[in-house]
């Protein structure tokens, strides 16, 4: 028998679990994928990660990392072939945080504005633009990064672009006509060189929900 694998409970299509699973897939990490129902969460996974969001990896010396930050890091430590860690620590940092903070805060109203109806007055249409366009605002100064350079932090790939690429994604999408009628040409090319990367397609295929054996 193999040497026992990490083991990544995920979620196809949660933007944190993307950027675990591309960091994992490009530092070349063998993992068992187990993909994870949200609404009907492995207890396995509960056992590791009371909190009970994904992504979660247990490695085999039973430690446990559930933020998908620390996934991203963890997995780039033991082996970084493209240097994503290589760009400056505090620009990364700031940019991750306002994608995590702010920029995720309006992406989720403007996509679901019937989820926040206590926080507006029944008008989802208005209440999901108002967060457009503050997330849009934010979209601009990622522009302004990436007229200068290929990639946010400079000539290459940072763990700042492949952490926020798959949040972006999701705002370019609940949208996509409004969204590439925008000017945004640095940006919109940034996601579509993303969307058809080998790494992301790679890092998207689809696996039945994971059960353990009886
Ligand atoms: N800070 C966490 C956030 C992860 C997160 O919120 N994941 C969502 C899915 S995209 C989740 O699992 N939510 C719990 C649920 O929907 O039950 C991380 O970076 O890993």
């Amino acid at each position: 028998m193999g040497a026992a694998l990490p083991v990544l409970y995920s979620f196809r299509r949660c933007p944190y679990a993307m950027r675990a699973r591309l960091a994992l897939a490009v530092s070349g990490q063998p993992y068992e994928l187990r993909e994870v129902v949200l609404r009907n969460k492995p207890a396995e996974m509960l056992a590791a990660s009371p909190k009970a969001t994904v992504p979660v990896l247990v490695l085999p010396d039973g430690r446990v990392l559930d933020q998908s930050l620390d996934i991203m890091t963890w997995a780039l430590q033991w082996h970084d072939p493209e240097g994503w860690l290589t760009a400056d620590t505090t620009i990364v940092n700031a940019l991750i945080a306002a994608n995590d903070g702010p920029f995720k805060y309006s992406l989720d109203r403007y996509k679901y504005p019937n989820r926040y109806a206590g926080e507006h007055d029944g008008d989802n249409k208005a209440f999901a633009l108002t967060h457009r366009s503050n997330a849009a605002a934010w979209l601009v100064e990622l522009e302004v990064r990436l007229k200068q350079n290929d990639w946010l932090c400079g000539p290459n790939t940072s763990l700042a672009d492949m952490a926020i690429l798959p949040f972006v994604r999701q705002f370019a999408h609940t949208d996509a006509a409004w969204f590439s009628a925008q000017p945004w040409p640095c940006l919109q090319s940034w996601l579509a060189g993303f969307e058809g990367s080998a790494l992301y397609a790679g890092v998207m295929d689809k696996h039945p929900a994971w059960q353990p054996v009886a």
